[in-house]
């Protein structure tokens, strides 16, 4: 078995922007390390190498064009089952190009074998972890970083990602970039 996810990698550049947003001092915060920075498009879970495979075929047959990202903001969800957790996380600015591919990967993933997904696509970059937050500090976070804005990045391609739960985190390895088409002229 391995665990899968889809994810725009991101340029070391701006891992290296976005890391600027992290380490602050919030009690409980666990951050995300630039190499694991990415902005999924399809979390896919445990699949055996067979369902691997076919997921590999159908996401090699996607026919996108490359587009530009801007990343604006920052936010936070509540995460996970534990009460009390939240993920910080960087925003996107809206965009079609990115839903449209978004799109289209789901629908190769569920051509591969696998179920819907039912959840709204919230495009965003996890930045931390945070466990039993403290309010009055994780505010003061999100309002330091209130301005945040990267962009516009050249997306040229996307990734399947297989991901390890280790001891010391999460480490994810690039399985396989899946090329996207000459961006159309602005
Ligand atoms: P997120 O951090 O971008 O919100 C790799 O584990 C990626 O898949 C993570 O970055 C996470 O998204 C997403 N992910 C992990 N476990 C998940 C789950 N159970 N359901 C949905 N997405 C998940």
């Amino acid at each position: 078995m391995v665990r899968l996810f889809v994810a725009l990698d991101l340029p070391s550049q701006v891992r290296e922007r976005l890391r600027l947003l992290t380490g602050a001092k919030l009690p409980g915060a666990r951050w995300v390390p630039p190499e694991n920075m990415h902005l999924t498009l399809r979390f896919v879970g445990e699949v055996d190498h067979g369902r691997a495979d076919d997921i590999d075929a159908a996401l090699a047959g996607i026919a996108a064009r490359g587009f530009e990202l801007t990343l604006e903001g920052v936010g936070a969800f509540e995460s996970g089952r534990r009460l009390q957790a939240l993920s910080l996380w960087a925003g996107v600015v809206r965009n079609p190009a990115l839903e449209h591919l978004r799109a289209k990967v789901e629908s190769a993933v569920v051509r591969a074998g696998c179920e819907p997904e039912r959840r709204k696509f919230s495009p965003h970059v996890t930045l931390a972890r945070l466990d039993q937050p403290d309010p009055a500090k994780f505010g003061a976070w999100l309002h330091a970083n209130a301005l945040f804005r990267l962009g516009p990045v050249a997306v040229e391609h996307f990734t399947l990602f297989s991901s390890r739960l280790g001891r010391d985190g999460a480490h994810y390895t690039a399985e396989a970039d899946y090329p996207l088409g000459q961006r159309a002229l602005q």
